[in-house]
């Protein structure tokens, strides 16, 4: 096999273990959520990891991402350790936030992962912030700011979508269309039909893309971070895809789509479409990938392992690890 042949198949074959990971971690977390050893609530990305792994592996380890509350997909796509990453879903002190974070808070600056919260659409401006430093600091670098559909509702997209293009800002939008807002579908939320369409009213380029097709993500987002490279500012890429489960862990809400419309969707899962194109170009076979597949789930189990070693954080490390002086509050009594 030629290099440059053996070079795109091995970058092939790691695209489609991050998307493995990514789901085989989330069924994993939703396991110990279920057996109570998660607290809270979590959001899944089962049927969205094209978007992620796309829009990551089309950037390099050390741009910027940031995330949102449906997150724990992005920072494994951009290569964030598995087992520092579960850790912090269990609450323990090994945890990328120190275990005091948890699900919604993944933040690794060993990948560039800037961070990720529950408030909708508040990560945009951080990532337009994030281009201005690197705009101001020359590094070269760029941003990519994962949000979804609901957030583009939201008034603060608008102002980090307006600065980002009159400051021309290295950042590429990467909106995760799944086309719902909890149970509120884009058609009746939105006065555009593509999200896509709001980049004119910023005068900077919009594109669709089929979110189960990684390839495509990743051709789009290429495009958008050279660009972005090259001085001429943002792109705003808007991903067609689709949440396999409910909007988040534990939550019962009415009928608000179809069993027919899940099951369409269903059937152009990303990975195993990403799978078949593989195969089908001999890049590897079947029982490879299932050697992969195999892999990855041995990786989940150790990062479990890992978390239920570690312990949790000190009480006294309450106040460690904060942006703001936290010194009002440190004399308070504790419990
Ligand atoms: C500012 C704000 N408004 C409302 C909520 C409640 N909320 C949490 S997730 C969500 C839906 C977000 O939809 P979308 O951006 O499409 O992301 P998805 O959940 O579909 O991935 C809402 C309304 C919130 N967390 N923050
Ligand atoms: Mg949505």
């Amino acid at each position: 096999m030629a290099v440059e042949v053996q070079a795109e198949r091995a970058t092939y074959v790691e695209m489609l273990r991050r998307m493995l990971a990514i789901r085989t971690f989330e069924q994993k977390a939703e396991e110990l959520l279920n057996r109570g050893e998660i607290l809270g609530s979590m959001h899944s990305s089962i049927g969205q990891e094209a978007v992620c792994v796309g829009g990551c592996m089309a950037v390099r380890p050390d741009d910027y991402m940031t995330g949102h509350h449906r997150s724990h997909g992005h920072p494994i796509a951009k290569g964030a350790d598995l087992k520092r990453l579960m850790a912090e879903l269990l609450g323990r002190v090994t945890g990328v936030c120190h275990g005091k974070g948890g699900s919604m808070h993944l933040a690794d600056f060993s990948v560039g992962s800037l961070g990720e919260a529950a408030i909708v659409g508040s990560s945009l401006p951080i990532a337009a912030g994030a281009g201005l430093a690197i705009k101001l600091s020359g590094s070269g670098k760029v941003c990519l700011a994962f949000f979804g559909d609901g957030a583009s509702n939201t008034g603060i997209f608008h102002e980090a979508l307006n600065l980002a293009s009159i400051w021309k800002l290295p950042v590429v939008f990467l909106c995760e269309n799944n086309q719902y807002a909890i149970t509120t579908s884009i058609k009746i939320s939105s006065a555009v039909q593509q999200i896509a369409h709001r980049a004119s009213a910023y005068a900077m380029p919009g594109q669709v893309v089929d979110g189960q097709d990684v390839l495509a993500v990743h051709a789009a987002v290429r495009a958008a971070a050279d660009r972005a490279r090259a001085g001429e500012g943002p792109t705003l890429v808007e991903a067609m895809t689709y949440r396999y489960g409910e909007h988040s862990t534990r939550l019962r809400l009415p009928l608000y789509r179809s069993a027919e419309e899940v099951e369409a969707w269903k059937q152009r899962d990303p990975i195993v479409l990403f799978r078949g194109w593989i195969v089908e170009r001999g890049l590897a076979t079947a029982d490879e990938l299932a050697h992969l597949e195999d892999a990855v789930k041995a990786d989940v189990e150790a990062a479990v392992e890992f978390a239920h070693q570690s312990p949790y954080p000190d009480l006294d490390s309450l106040w460690d690890d904060m942006y703001a002086d936290p010194s009002p509050w440190r004399e308070r009594p504790i419990g």
